[in-house]
């Protein structure tokens, strides 16, 4: 088990700050440049498009973690109030929103259904912002931890990156294929950059600078069988944040509730790699991400390259973002 002087000495090597300037708050983003976007664009060859995100519902993946709930969506105007409102909606001053929409279902027949979704930005398929964690109360690039507050992320939160779209070459590694696993892969066994190099070897892709690398660990498959968001998986080894500053990685995602392994790696480190990906090199992590279709087409056709579309909402000052991705091939 690697210790914290381990960790320090990882964290000096991939540290990014300064690299893109003092008030840079876009990370390995700065990685995705105009001719990588061209390039992803090109990777389009038959117009088939896997769409990555996972539903937003009750039946969501949190579990794992008690402060983080599954969506709450509540319908606001629905079919079942027009012939009420237009009863009562009139009479009932005190609510001027049924008086109003009384007056728009009144004497004629068009009608409209309006809805509002509670949730943690983190309930489903998402982005982390390089604000979402810290140590030593330093954010990526020395920006002070102080600066997310309770009105928000005044540093490097998920708005700062719109600009970005984010898009790029994306890559998928799938690890649940060459370990031959059933469906996942069982907490137990990290996933290491050897695998991640072996990986990319047996797929006969290459990682480039400023693609977004999708990982499968068959988590999401899992899920859907059990139903269990706390279900215990393999995610990639703390040793793979080295792995993604070498090959100069803009963004990595996976299928798993935190990309990296459950259990740390690091002994006195909670969340090894986040910390490092996100607060050392400024790499953005993209969590619940449904790899098993474009998986299964990867390796149908051995094209495991595709362009990948994955825009956060532009939430103010947010930690992180949903987000509905989208591979093309
Ligand atoms: C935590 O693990 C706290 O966050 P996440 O995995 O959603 O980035």
């Amino acid at each position: 088990m690697a210790d914290m002087t381990d960790f320090r000495r990882v964290a000096d090597d991939v540290r990014n700050w300064g690299r893109w300037g003092d008030g840079d708050e876009l990370g390995t983003l700065n990685f995705i440049t105009a001719d990588k976007v061209a390039e992803g664009a090109g990777l389009v060859k038959r117009g088939k498009v896997f769409p990555l995100g996972v539903d937003f519902g009750s039946s969501g993946p949190q579990g794992a973690f008690h402060f983080r709930q599954n969506p709450t969506h509540v319908m606001t105007i629905d079919g079942g109030d027009t012939n009420t409102l237009l009863e009562y909606g009139p009479k009932w001053l005190q609510n001027p929103a049924a008086g109003q929409l009384a007056g728009y279902f009144d004497g004629n027949p068009m009608r409209f259904n309006d809805d509002l979704i509670i949730m943690p930005l983190q309930a489903a398929t998402q982005w982390d912002a390089l604000s979402h964690v810290y140590y030593e109360d330093q954010l990526y690039n020395g920006f002070p931890a102080k600066s997310v507050t309770s009105a928000g992320a005044f540093h490097c939160g998920i708005d700062k990156v719109d600009g970005k779209g984010i898009t790029s070459r994306g890559v998928l590694l799938d690890i649940v294929r060459l370990r031959g696993a059933d469906t996942y892969c069982p907490l137990g066994d990290p996933i290491t950059p050897t695998e991640l190099d072996d990986a990319a070897r047996s797929q006969g892709v290459e990682v480039r600078r400023g693609d977004i690398v999708l990982v499968r660990t068959g988590w999401w498959a899992r899920f859907l069988q059990t139903g269990d968001g706390a279900e215990p998986g393999a995610g990639l080894d703390w040793t793979c944040a080295s792995w993604l500053h070498d090959h100069e990685v803009a963004a990595v995602a996976a299928d798993n509730l935190m990309v990296e392994n459950p259990a740390s790696g690091v002994d006195g480190a909670f969340l090894p790699m986040h910390m490092l990906c996100l607060r050392d090199m400024g790499l953005m992590l993209g969590e619940y991400w449904d790899l098993t279709a474009l998986a299964a087409d990867c390796a149908a056709d051995g094209v495991y390259e595709f362009q990948l579309i994955a825009p956060p909402l532009r939430v103010t000052g947010a930690v992180g973002s949903p987000v509905n991705p989208i591979a093309i091939k």
